[in-house]
């Protein structure tokens, strides 16, 4: 391996990027390698804290199977080793040929979770913006926008982290924090200690769950009816905060008419709670209203009727009086500093980009186009061909769903270019592999808004000729004859300086402060003096912005399709991807120590109905969905484990990638997000 240290021999603080936490760490560099990571005490996120995935960071850039040299597939579909400047100029000359044809519209950008959502995917918008194509997508298809969208139609922003640790009680929705955020986690366990309660909310038992003192199992779905139950509860018995709701709410009248449907009776029949959970729950609520804190996980975002979920959620938080009090939900503030896009230079709006039309709050919240529908049009059939496509730092044909149709997509492309550190399922389709530069190889900002700090993560290693994300899009801009005018920085170095400029953050300072500097002082209840950022200046109970959709202004609920047991004893409700510690996504599977602790993926399935199929532990079942089907080895759970009826398989395996039983058709009607957590499917031993 040609790795070489740009730091001198000790210990280098800098922050983890093996997931978005952005962890504080320490790096011992001797002799010029990386020997050790370990939390960095001093550091405010973590506290020297550090996860399994963390401590893998080194193990992944050393790791043997790492793509050194950039690849090309020759037509036998085996890859060889190109020069880096030989690649750029064919992938470039391809580039201009779409364009010439078909119109630059034709090509894609597509970054994913490991490259975050700062400046590294802004690299991307911005060439592919400079290209002239609207045609930007990301992960944010199926993670996070949608909450976005809920968050801000209610509120006009979404509160990167709650204030658990000044809170009275804590609601998990749907989320395993202690595995997927343990920052977070962490937080939630300081409340905790100064006497908080937590309630976890989830049809399937957690590590999370542990540190509970209320588990509400909830048939899957059915999360709206206990959000409206609860609101019922907290109005009808004068528990809200009525003051906030007169001053700062519009849409009330029409919000409590609606939740006098669910009285806690008929909540219980539709959630399959307990009356007196129910009652336990709301009680809890009521006696520490304002002081609510809350966590909304991936579940809901995976789901039919997620975003009118998630907007139902946060309601209850601002009838509460908690938004942006100690100990509720804050309203976060970010630097100014400088964004890389040209959204506000180069409108291409009239472009139609993908899945603006279908989908308009996803590019109008977030400017993401669909990458769910880009399918359809590198299958031809979109509006327009999609003929090329650029993908950094994601692997779709494990991640995105209708695993089958992503594969026959991808391979339809005249150009596909993949990005990164692994020859990696999608990257094997492509007709370019170029390798990347991982997160140690690179510097870039980050803010944690929910303490106002800025930090930077620093490049303590670079490897011969891997270029880093601004390289890459640099050189591929250089190559196409606007890099001089888009991409004018010598290095990233130099746009870290222009991202700062004139916000107040010094580089230099940074560099030297890795816990992050403050860029403003916190402040709560900004309500009292500032509008909320919504059309009306105010929470907004209900809106019209849904009425595209044909829905109401209230974020009704609507029950399940199906519900476990309901149907035949052979059909199940299969919730997808639900986090392991050990990776992230389709990442460190290649990491030999985490093989060892789970080599294979499995269904999980309650031992009741493991009775029914006679099925033992670690038998084969042949999975089946509308979309695909999938044979499996079955881990058998405790009858308490799960609700029976309901199966779990984690997503991003190779070697059983569920993703080719989840079904890109059935989604979210406001955000266009894939059902990927109440898929129906039947099961038989094989
Ligand atoms: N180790 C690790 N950490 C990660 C990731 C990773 O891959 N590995 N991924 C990161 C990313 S990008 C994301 S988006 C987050 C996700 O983080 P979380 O939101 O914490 O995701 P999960 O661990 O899948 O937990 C989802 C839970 O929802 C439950 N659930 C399913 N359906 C329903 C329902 O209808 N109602 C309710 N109430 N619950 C339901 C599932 O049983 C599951 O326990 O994790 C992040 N952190
Ligand atoms: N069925 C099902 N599917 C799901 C989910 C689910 O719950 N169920 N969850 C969804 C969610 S929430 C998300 S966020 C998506 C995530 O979807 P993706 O973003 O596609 O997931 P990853 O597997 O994390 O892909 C990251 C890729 O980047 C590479 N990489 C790592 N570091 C770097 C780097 O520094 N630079 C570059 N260029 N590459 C790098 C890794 O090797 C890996 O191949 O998956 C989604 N898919
Ligand atoms: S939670 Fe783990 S992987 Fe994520 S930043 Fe922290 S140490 Fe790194
Ligand atoms: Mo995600």
């Amino acid at each position: 391996m040609n790795g070489r240290t740009v730091m001198p021999d000790g210990s280098v603080s800098t922050l983890c990027r093996q997931c978005d936490m952005h962890c504080g760490i320490k790096i011992q560099v001797e002799n010029g390698r990386l020997t050790k990571i370990s939390g960095d005490k001093g550091h405010p996120i973590g506290r020297g804290k550090i996860c399994p995935k963390g401590t893998a960071a080194l193990e992944m850039i050393y790791h043997r199977d790492r793509i050194l040299n950039p690849l090309k597939r020759k037509s036998n579909g085996r890859f060889e080793p190109i020069p880096y400047d030989q690649a750029i100029a064919e992938i470039a000359r391809k580039l201009s040929n779409i364009k010439a044809e078909t119109g630059a519209r034709s090509i894609g950008a597509w970054t994913g979770e490991a490259i975050g959502f700062l400046q590294q995917e802004e690299y991307a918008r911005r060439f592919i913006h400079a290209l002239g194509s609207p045609n930007y997508f990301s992960a944010e298809s199926v993670c996070y926008a949608a909450r976005h969208i809920a968050y801000h139609l209610v509120q006009g922003y979404y509160p990167a982290c709650e204030d658990y640790a000044n809170s009275q009680v804590i609601l998990i929705w749907g989320a395993n924090l202690e595995i997927t955020h343990p920052p977070f986690m962490r937080e939630v366990l300081q409340g905790k200690k100064k006497g908080a309660k937590l309630v976890v909310i989830d049809p399937r038992k957690t590590k999370t769950e542990r540190h509970a003192d209320l588990v509400v199992r909830i048939i899957p779905g059915t999360d709206g009816a206990l959000v409206w139950g609860l609101i019922n509860h907290l109005i009808q018995n004068g528990k809200i905060d009525t003051e906030f709701v007169r001053q700062h709410t519009v849409g009330f009248d029409d919000f409590r008419a609606y939740a006098e449907k669910f009285d806690l009776t008929c909540v219980s029949r539709e959630t399959g709670v307990p009356v007196d959970i129910i009652s336990q729950l709301a009680e809890l609520i009521a006696r520490n209203v304002p002081r609510i804190s809350q966590y909304v996980g991936i579940s809901f975002e995976h789901q039919v009727n997620g975003v009118n979920v998630i907007r139902a959620i946060v309601s209850l938080g601002n009838i509460c009086g908690s938004s942006d009090i100690p100990g509720g939900s804050p309203w976060p503030e970010y630097p100014a500093v400088r964004s890389l896009t040209l959204y506000d230079h180069l409108p291409l709006d009239d472009f139609k980009p993908i899945g603006a039309d279908r989908f308009p709050l996803l590019y109008q919240f977030r400017k993401q186009c669909s990458s769910l529908m880009a399918m359809d049009y590198m299958l031809g059939k979109g509006d327009y061909p999609l003929r090329g496509c650029i993908i950094s730092g994601a692997n779709p044909v494990l991640t995105n769903p209708n695993a089958a149709k992503v594969k026959q997509a991808l391979s339809s492309l005249d150009l596909l270019v993949v990005k990164d550190l692994f020859a990696t399922a999608t990257a094997r389709l492509a007709h370019y592999i170029i390798p990347a530069a991982s997160f140690l190889e690179r510097s870039e900002l980050h803010y944690y808004p929910n303490k106002n700090l800025a930090a930077l993560t620093r490049k303590v290693i670079e490897f011969e000729g891997i270029r880093n994300e601004y390289d890459f899009w640099k050189d591929l801009a250089d190559a196409l004859g606007f890099g001089a005018r888009y991409f004018p920085w010598p290095d990233e170095t130099a746009v870290n300086q222009w991202i700062v400029e004139g916000s107040g953050l010094d580089l230099q300072a940074l560099e030297k402060h890795t816990g992050g500097i403050a860029y403003a002082p916190v402040r709560r209840r900004k309500f009292a003096y500032t509008p909320f950022p919504t059309p009306s200046g105010k929470i907004e109970l209900t809106t019209d912005v849904t009425a595209f959709r044909g829905l109401p202004p209230i974020p009704e609920y609507l029950p399940p399709a199906h519900r476990p047991g309901r149907e035949s004893a052979a059909v199940f409700l299969l919730a997808t991807g639900a986090r392991s510690p050990f990776y992230y996504h389709s990442r460190y599977r290649n990491i030999a120590r985490f093989q060892k602790r789970k080599p294979n993926p499995v269904v999980e399935i309650n031992t009741l109905d493991a009775e029914r199929l006679k099925l033992s532990h670690g038998e084969k079942v042949r999975i089946v969905s509308k979309t695909g089907e999938l044979v499996i080895s079955a881990k058998i759970l405790k009858a308490d484990a799960v609700l029976p009826g309901i199966l779990q398989i984690g997503h991003g395996w190779d070697q059983g990638n569920v993703n080719l039983l989840t079904d890109d058709a059935d989604v979210d009607p406001i955000s266009g997000y894939p059902n990927l957590k109440h898929v129906v499917v039947s099961v038989e031993k094989v």
